[in-house]
């Protein structure tokens, strides 16, 4: 599968005729291109180029090219600027915040099964992380973590997992940097429909990357980097009886969401 050098070099010199081929097509001057190499340099020195990737819509057609043609287990999505590989594998009861938590409490259950066969995949762990119900990221407020909105949750031995969180808020991604102006310039917003990022990997399975959206969302059709995928949305149902709450150790009103998740055989990375 992996491209040997020439393949390689082959694809840096298309880019390169396709660079100039684009700088022909619109008679880009000097000052024009010294300005977009300012540009990216800004970019890359305010740590966003992944966020760039993600707002023009690039990082989600790779990944679509990625996994063409798979016709099944859960469908995949970008994994953002967001994740930190080191998140801690949580105990029970597992929750990715406190029970005092600001926001909608959410309960997330559902069971990781094979693809192919529908059987429970014991072994499974989700990597979970989230913005807030105020719409941020632990990097973005660092004096709410350590871990805070992120963990790892073990499935049982029938494949099933639960945990709490509160309902993510429709986020709006950095606006104070350079993407943040570009999207202005552009005339677009900034945010994302709710979501909750996953990972879940499991030993003699591909891993996955994916988002969980939820219904209802005002910026489902208009999310920032174009991501939502119909079969990635989930029903949020309202739960209002206090013993339940008191079952679930979660506050009363609370929300529950299913997502089931479903793996293909390969291997991890
Ligand atoms: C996010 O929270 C995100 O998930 C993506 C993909 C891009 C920008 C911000
Ligand atoms: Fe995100």
């Amino acid at each position: 599968m992996a491209r040997t050098t020439e393949e390689y070099q082959e694809i840096i010199r298309d880019l390169v005729d396709t660079l100039v081929d684009f700088a022909t097509r619109h008679d880009l001057t000097t000052d024009e291109y010294i300005q977009a190499l300012g540009f990216l340099t800004e970019v890359g020195r305010a740590d966003e180029m992944i966020l760039l990737g993600d707002v023009m819509y690039l990082s989600i057609a790779i990944d679509e090219l990625t996994h063409r043609g798979r016709t099944r287990g859960t469908a995949t999505n970008v994994e953002g600027p967001f994740y930190l590989p080191d998140n801690p594998l949580l105990e029970p009861p597992y929750r990715l915040c406190s029970f005092d938590e600001p926001g909608r409490p959410l309960v997330v259950s559902g069971r990781v099964t094979d693809a192919e066969s529908g059987e429970p995949i014991a072994g499974a762990v989700l990597d979970l992380w989230q913005a807030s119900a105020d719409g941020f990221y632990e990097q973005q407020k660092p004096e709410r973590g350590p871990n805070y909105l992120r963990g790892k949750v073990p499935v049982d031995p029938d494949g099933r997992f639960m945990f709490r969180t509160i309902v993510p808020a429709s986020y709006e991604i950095p606006k104070e940097g350079p993407v943040g102006r570009l999207l202005e310039y552009l005339g677009r917003h900034a945010f994302r429909a709710n979501h909750v990022h996953i990972k879940v990997f499991a030993e003699g399975y591909e891993s996955l990357t994916t988002q969980i959206f939820f219904a209802d969302n005002e910026w489902l059709r208009s999310d920032v980097v174009g991501a939502v995928k119909d079969d990635l949305v989930v029903e949020l149902a309202e739960e209002t009886d206090e013993v339940r709450a008191k079952e679930f150790e979660v506050r009363s009103p609370f929300f529950t969401a299913p997502c089931d998740i479903s793996l293909r055989k390969g291997s991890l990375a």
